[in-house]
């Protein structure tokens, strides 16, 4: 199939509770998405080859019981009004943009990843702690992406004063992270906080995985060929786990409720990085964390082709804006 950024029409979408460590094809010339109860099985070599996981329940291995929709709802208590978190907390994380705007909304977006954050940056330590033996070493990303998508309707002519809220509250079109900041051997845990259904979920094209796809900056070009987009639909709670080098992107929010996904970032093996990548992020080493040596933590990400093109792009915008 040939991709135009979004929507694309036709969608191989799983059963909703697939059985315990299984594999499926949604069709002869996909691979397989495999589906796990437990994170002790994990073998992220796996992800960077591209199959795509999902972690029943994976949620609750990793943080407190509820605590993340807890945050949610005091999130909306603050930046709406208690009445309102009341509300969701009765009908739906779903139901959000039935009791708030979209400035509201966007309020509670920015609230909510601030009250995250450190649950967050521990919820990825703990993951890295649960792996079982991996082939690489693993490294920990300070990323974190609170993403909140409701019904398009709700966002329509909006979408230009919520460009910053690209990929966060209005769809991202087909990309590939490293084409952004991050890392090419980097692993991407998006996290469902509500139900994700076929009509607001997360498009991947895993036939285009790791070819060389036409791009300008992190636009992917029209007219190439990627093959037919995968879709998963999740419960809350539900991790799903894909390398963030496949081809993704929003699937549009046509359905009736709002989607609430949070994502972090590991990485396996040292960060390599996209030569024409837009950004540089770290990756830290999780064994410094914590210890005196905290200050090298980041040292296999620093020294890099990557961060020293980060660098040199950086002097180049500084010399520009003093031009001008
Ligand atoms: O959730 C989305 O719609 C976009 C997610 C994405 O691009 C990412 O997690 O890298
Ligand atoms: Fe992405």
């Amino acid at each position: 199939m040939v991709c135009r950024p979004y929507p694309c029409p036709s969608l191989s979408v799983l059963p909703s509770r697939p059985p315990e460590i299984r594999s499926e094809t949604g069709r002869s010339s996909l691979p397989a998405v495999t589906s796990y109860r437990s994170l002790d099985e994990l073998d992220l070599r796996h992800v960077l080859d591209g199959r795509i996981v999902v972690v029943r329940d994976g949620l609750a291995q990793l943080t407190p019981t509820g605590s993340w929709t807890r945050a949610a709802l005091a999130a909306i208590a603050s930046a709406v009004s208690p009445e309102a978190a009341q509300q969701v907390s009765e009908r739906g994380l779903e139901h959000i943009h039935t009791v708030a705007d979209i400035d509201q909304l966007r309020a509670v977006r920015d609230d909510l990843d601030r009250r995250l954050r450190p649950a967050a940056r521990h919820l990825l330590l703990r993951f890295a702690d649960l792996l079982p033996p991996q082939s690489r070493k693993v490294y920990v990303s300070e990323h974190l992406g609170v993403r909140i998508m409701p019904p398009r309707a709700i966002v329509h002519g909006r979408e230009g004063e919520l460009g910053g809220y690209t990929g966060f509250m209005v769809p991202t079109g087909a990309h590939v992270d490293s084409w952004f900041n991050t890392a090419v051997n980097s692993v991407n845990l998006w996290m469902a906080l509500s139900r994700v259904r076929r009509d607001n979920g997360l498009l991947i094209w895993p036939a285009a995985y790791r070819r060389s796809l036409l791009h300008e900056g992190v636009r992917l070009l029209p007219g190439q060929a990627v093959g037919e987009p995968v879709e998963v639909q999740l419960d809350p709670g539900d991790l799903l786990l894909f390398a963030g080098d496949h081809l993704h992107g929003t699937r549009p929010n046509s359905g009736p409720e709002t989607r609430w996904v949070v994502t972090k970032r590991i990485c396996l093996g040292p960060p390599r990085y996209h030569p024409r990548a837009t950004g540089w992020v770290p990756y830290l080493d999780p064994r410094l964390l914590g210890t005196p040596l905290r200050p090298l933590a980041p040292l296999r990400s620093v020294l890099t082709a990557g961060r020293a093109r980060q660098l040199v792009r950086q002097t180049r915008r500084r010399l520009n804006s003093r031009g001008t």
